[in-house]
């Protein structure tokens, strides 16, 4: 269903007949909503996100590339979360069937003015698929199509604001015991400690290398997100906390115990592609009952 969202911008949502449904806006590309067969929304928006280019909407799963951050010459994050996508009405075959599921699938190729802040020919195509549990898959495909013979290197990330409960209640496990790049102290590399992460101040840490499974557990809501990812090794987490959030012009002073972001992501070593390859990376989100997860 293509119809309009806020401020008369493009979006597409899709519904899983159990009654969980997504929705996608072609400006950024952007995941905005997830809401499982309850109708609860899953994702967090901000209050103050304004929906308006050149801003990046706040919240939802903005994506970053070709630039993870403000390590490089480009904008924070890079531009795919502030371009207008098109709907790819043709892509070429995925090796995994979508089969029933409802999906979009997105396509951003540079503009000239593009081609002016990043040299580079590329088609990034996206699906977003609602599977038939409610999982929330978002399978990205990026190809260098230069014709001067020229490779190009992007970092990326998935950044997706879970919505949560309370965060001084929130746990994430599977990131224990491993090396992290911390934001706050420019970037410096540290070994997290072997209990499972909470939080009581601002984190921004880009986690290296993680297993391809991690578990966000909302405990006031009893509800478990499982994070799966393919071809991104890291794994950012992020919370602005009090003082950063009321820096933060499109974002609620108190919204930070409502969000944090965890994010499948590739930062640490660049992506490299030759004229002609092509890179995947996927993330597969879902969310169930705590008590299903226990023990796992
Ligand atoms: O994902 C973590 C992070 O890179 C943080 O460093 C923080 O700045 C956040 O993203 C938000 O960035 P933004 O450009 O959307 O304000």
């Amino acid at each position: 269903e293509h119809c309009k969202g806020a401020n008369g911008l493009d979006k597409v949502v899709l519904r899983e007949v159990r009654g969980s449904s997504a929705e996608v806006y072609l400006y950024g590309g952007q995941v905005t909503s997830w809401k499982n067969e309850y109708g609860e929304e899953l994702l967090f928006v901000s209050s103050k996100a304004t929906f308006k280019s050149p801003k990046a909407i706040r919240g939802g799963i903005p994506i970053c590339f070709p630039q993870f951050g403000s390590h490089g010459s480009l904008e924070q994050h890079g531009f795919a979360r502030n371009r207008f996508w098109s709907i790819d009405h043709d892509p070429p075959p995925f090796p995994t069937n979508s089969g029933n599921k409802a999906f979009i699938d997105l396509i951003l190729k540079p503009s000239e003015e593009d081609s002016k802040i990043w040299s580079h020919r590329y088609e990034f195509r996206l699906r977003v698929t609602l599977g038939p549990g409610g999982d929330l898959m978002l399978t990205s495909r990026i190809r260098n199509t230069n014709t001067d013979g020229k490779s190009f290197t992007f970092t990326f990330a998935y950044n997706t604001y879970l919505f949560v409960t309370d965060i001084s209640e929130v746990r994430v496990e599977g990131l224990e015991t491993l090396d992290y790049l911390d934001n706050l102290k420019g970037r410096e590399r540290f070994t997290e400690q072997g209990d499972a992460i909470t939080f009581e101040s601002e984190v921004d840490k880009i986690y290296l290398s993680t297993p391809t499974k991690i578990a966000i557990l909302d405990h006031e809501r009893k509800r478990t997100f499982v994070l799966r990812k393919d071809g991104l090794p890291d794994a950012v987490v992020w919370n602005p906390w009090d003082k950063k959030a009321k820096a933060i012009s499109d974002f609620g002073d108190d919204e930070y115990k409502h969000m944090l972001c965890v994010e499948a992501a590739c930062v640490e070593k660049p992506i490299t592609l030759k004229p002609g390859e092509e890179w995947r990376g996927r993330q597969e989100l879902s969310a169930v009952p705590s008590s299903y997860c226990s023990g796992q």
